[in-house]
C-alpha cells in the first residue's frame, strides 16, 4: 500500500504521519527528515540543500527523486509506505508514478490536511522557539507558503485527474482530534 500524507508547511504532516505509521502499520518516509539528516551530518548532499532550505524554497527535483528511488523499495516492504513531504511538484509526481508503475503498483490514499495561513504561521513560529529549526522563521516561511501555492498544490489536480478519491481533512484542532479524522476518512484501508 502507497499513502501520501499532503499539505502545506505546518499542516501536521510530520505529526499526522507518525500516528498513521503505526496505525496503518506502514514505513514512513519523510523526504524532510532525510533532508535535515544530510544536513546535520554535514554530507556533500547536506551541504548542497542546507542553504535552499533555510530559505523556504524546494530542493531541486532531480535530487528528491533520487533520494526516494533509493529509498522506495524499503519502505514498500512489509504493508508499504508512508510519503511525507513527496511529491512536492508535478515532475515529483510523476516520477513516483513511474516508480510505481515500474513495480506494478500505484498510490492508494491520499490525506491533505487544511488549516488556515495565519494558523501555518503561527504554529511555525512557535515550532521556532520550541526547536529552532533554521527554515522557521517568518521570511522562509513566507516563502515556504508561496512555493506551495505556485508548485505543491497542483500536486493534487495530478492524482484527481488519475481518478483517485483525495480525503481533504480540517488540520485545525488537537493533533488527537485531527488524527480522529483521518482515521475515520480512512475506515477500510486499515482492514485492507
Ligand atoms: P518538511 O519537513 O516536509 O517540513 P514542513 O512542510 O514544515 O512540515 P512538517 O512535517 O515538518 O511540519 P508539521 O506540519 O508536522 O520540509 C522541510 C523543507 O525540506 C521544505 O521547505 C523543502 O525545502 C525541503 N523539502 C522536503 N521535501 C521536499 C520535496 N519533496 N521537494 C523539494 N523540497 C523538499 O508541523 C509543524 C508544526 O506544527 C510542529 O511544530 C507541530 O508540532 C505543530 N503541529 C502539528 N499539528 C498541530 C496541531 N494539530 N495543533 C497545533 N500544532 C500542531
Amino acid at each position: 500500500m502507497i499513502g501520501i500524507i499532503f499539505g502545506p508547511p505546518g499542516s501536521g504532516k510530520g505529526t499526522q504521519a507518525m500516528r498513521l505509521e503505526k496505525e496503518l502499520h506502514l514505513n514512513h518516509l519523510s523526504t524532510g527528515d532525510i533532508l535535515r539528516s544530510e544536513v546535520t551530518r554535514g554530507t556533500p548532499m547536506g551541504k548542497e540543500v542546507g542553504r535552499i532550505m533555510a530559505a523556504g524554497d524546494l530542493v531541486p527535483d532531480r535530487l528528491i527523486v533520487d533520494i526516494v528511488r533509493r529509498r522506495l523499495p524499503e519502505a514498500e516492504a512489509g504493508r508499504g509506505a508512508l510519503l511525507d513531504g513527496f511529491p512536492r511538484t508535478d515532475a515529483q509526481a510523476r516520477a513516483l508514478d513511474s516508480m510505481l508503475a515500474g513495480e506494478g503498483h500505484k498510490v492508494d490514499f491520499i490525506v491533505a490536511l487544511t488549516v488556515p495561513e495565519g494558523v501555518l504561521v503561527d504554529r511555525l513560529l512557535h515550532r521556532a522557539q520550541v526547536e529552532g529549526r533554521t527554515d522557521d522563521n517568518r521570511e522562509s516561511i513566507e516563502e515556504r507558503m508561496r512555493e506551495y501555492h505556485k508548485l505543491t498544490e497542483a500536486v493534487l489536480g495530478h492524482y484527481r485527474k488519475q481518478g483517485l478519491q483525495i480525503e481533504e481533512i480540517n488540520g485545525v484542532g488537537t493533533p488527537d482530534e485531527v488524527f480522529q479524522r483521518i482515521r475515520s476518512a480512512l475506515t477500510g484501508i486499515s482492514s485492507r
